[in-house]
């Protein structure tokens, strides 16, 4: 039986970068949740809801269960036949891709604000991801934006008691079925077949001297890390750490950077790790360092590239198609693709730019910045692929260069393609009007700055990073104001698009260096950090010294 319940609607729900994320007591507001996911189903691309398949779970966060439920009584009565819910309605997000290829699903809802911490008085998110498995395009998120503007009622049907989340197995009701699987099961499944697991096991066998810690931060990755590290490839379970998903993730802010996983970084240091890792709340980032070398995201998913087609199954059995990243990531992988004579794409920030090439059979691997790296695998971000990933070459490459390390790896890969030095300063939660001011003022002074030289580095474009997508031609404006140099570095400004309070200011900063591989990135790159301080007021505009955070 579906009921109809009047609603008006909320304001301000506006997908940004990976979905809606706010403030858990603003997703508490008597409908605001129900208008969202009803707004989802109403704008579910063509055939729509009627009859479809549903993937639904989440990264275990806290509200993540009551709207699971939600989800399950609202798109019943908007004709979802089937639910297919992670147990306990946990699914990283990458298993929710896989799921929802695997079992042909017509989409999924992903329950997560990814890094943002969890709990009552912390965040909430509600994504969807179309039938590839991937983020919803602008389209869709732009049709269900529409459709919350205009919302007058939702409906649901009533449920004499909420869906039993625990048990696996398909229980009917009237009119719909909901599945209850296994969280890792089909995502374990898919790992084996894209890595060489005996060769990693060899190589732990044969190499005690390795060590491996990784630490889910308390997000959802716990389970997955715990089959795929410890069962399958027979690592110590004193290599987990904060692998038990917790609603509030411990208190800790699951963002696996240098800061937030600060508790990893001092273990890797001390305990001389060879490799360390961590991924995010949901699992789709990673964070890969030794104790004598961080990995930069961006250096990350250039050597997996620069390795893949000689070590990796997957990539073996299927080639590179082509290369991409997000427009602020650094160049590295771009010199990968040259050397290989591969296709490079250069794509706004989000991994939902990234779908329509992978399924044009264009794009293999690709990443951003932001400790994300994946492949066409699925359709997100992978955080456990990139860190088995990296298992894979160090294997391989001590087959024929023993005591190979992560650090040795980067340095023959500067060897070879040079070094992009790449930072990223984030300023958290500043004033939001600040903050469009400054980016709207240098847009603004943009022309006068070309030809300017600063701290020796000479400016000779500025300008707003617009997209035109290869497959479907859509475009895509102010994805991020570029200053670009004479040597070609770049400095770019953009404003986060998933913060749920205030603004947050992002500036990278990039420059490439031939012959020099030892410094550190910090000296490196000072002068552009200053230069971008300096262009830019960033102190004017929003009353910050210093960053938050520094990647
Ligand atoms: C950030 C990152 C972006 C990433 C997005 C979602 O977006 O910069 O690269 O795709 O988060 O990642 P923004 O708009 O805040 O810069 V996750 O792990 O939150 O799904
Ligand atoms: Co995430």
């Amino acid at each position: 039986m579906s009921v109809s319940v009047a609603t008006a609607p909320f304001d301000g729900q506006k997908p940004g970068t990976s979905g809606l994320r706010k403030r858990v007591v603003v997703f508490q507001q008597e409908h605001y949740t129900e208008n969202f996911v009803q707004a989802i189903f109403t704008a579910m691309p063509a055939p729509g809801a009627q009859g479809a398949t549903l993937v639904v779970g989440g990264d275990g966060r806290y509200y993540m269960r009551d709207v699971v439920q939600k989800i399950i009584r609202i798109g019943a009565a908007n004709g979802i036949a089937r639910f297919i819910v992670g147990q306990d309605g946990i699914l990283s997000t990458p298993a929710a891709s896989a799921i929802i290829r695997k079992h042909s699903a017509d989409g999924g809802i992903i329950l997560t604000a990814s890094h943002n911490p969890g709990g009552p008085t912390a965040d909430f998110g509600i994504k969807y991801n179309t039938r590839n498995g991937g983020p919803a395009p602008e389209s869709v998120t732009d049709a269900i934006y529409a459709a919350t503007l205009s919302i007058k009622e939702y409906r649901q049907v009533a449920l004499s008691a909420p869906v039993d989340l625990a048990t696996i197995g398909c229980q009917h009701f009237d009119g719909f079925d909901v599945e209850i699987v296994d969280c890792v099961s089909d995502y374990v499944e898919l790992t084996k077949t894209i890595f060489d697991f005996d060769l990693i096991r060899r190589f732990r066998e044969q190499t005690p001297d390795f060590s491996l810690l990784f630490d889910a931060l308390n997000g959802v990755t716990g389970p997955y890390a715990h089959r795929i590290f410890v069962d399958e490839l027979g690592f110590s379970e004193s290599s987990l750490e904060q692998c038990t998903p917790l609603e509030d993730f411990g208190g800790c802010h699951p963002d696996p950077n240098l800061t937030y996983a600060d508790k990893l970084v001092a273990r890797v240091e001390r305990e001389k790790v060879s490799l360390g890792a961590a991924s995010d709340g949901d699992g789709d980032r990673n964070m890969v360092l030794s104790h004598d070398w961080f990995v930069t995201p961006s250096d990350s998913v250039a050597v997996i590239a620069h390795y893949a087609a000689e070590c990796i199954p997957y990539f073996q059995r299927l080639g590179l198609r082509g290369l991409a990243r997000s427009m602020p990531t650094s160049c590295a992988i771009d010199r990968v693709a040259a050397a290989k004579g591969l296709e490079i794409f250069e794509v706004p920030t989000g991994w939902k730019f990234f779908g329509n090439l992978m399924d044009a059979g264009r794009l293999s691997i690709c990443g951003e910045e932001s400790f994300g790296t994946g492949s066409d695998h699925i359709r997100e971000k992978d955080g456990i692929w990139a860190v088995v990933a990296w298992l894979n070459i160090i294997a391989h490459v001590n087959q024929t260069q023993p005591g190979a390390s992560v650090r040795s790896i980067m340095r023959d890969f500067f060897q070879t393609h040079g070094r992009n030095y790449f930072t990223r300063y984030d300023y958290e939660e500043v004033a939001a009007d600040g903050a469009a001011q400054m980016i709207d003022d240098l847009r603004a002074k943009g022309p006068a700055l070309v030809g300017q030289t600063i701290n020796g580095y000479t400016i000779t474009d500025v300008n707003d990073f617009e997209y035109t997508d290869p497959i479907d031609h859509s475009v895509s404006r102010n994805q991020g104001l570029r200053v670009i140099f004479d040597d070609s570095s770049r400095i770019i400004f953009r404003l986060s698009g998933t913060g749920s309070e205030g603004a947050t200011v992002r500036i990278y900063i990039e420059r490439y260096d031939p012959t020099l591989f030892d410094l550190d990135a910090q000296v490196a790159l000072k002068p552009l950090v200053d230069a971008a301080l300096q262009i830019s007021e960033l102190t004017k505009y929003t009353g910050r010294t210093e960053p938050t955070v520094i990647t």
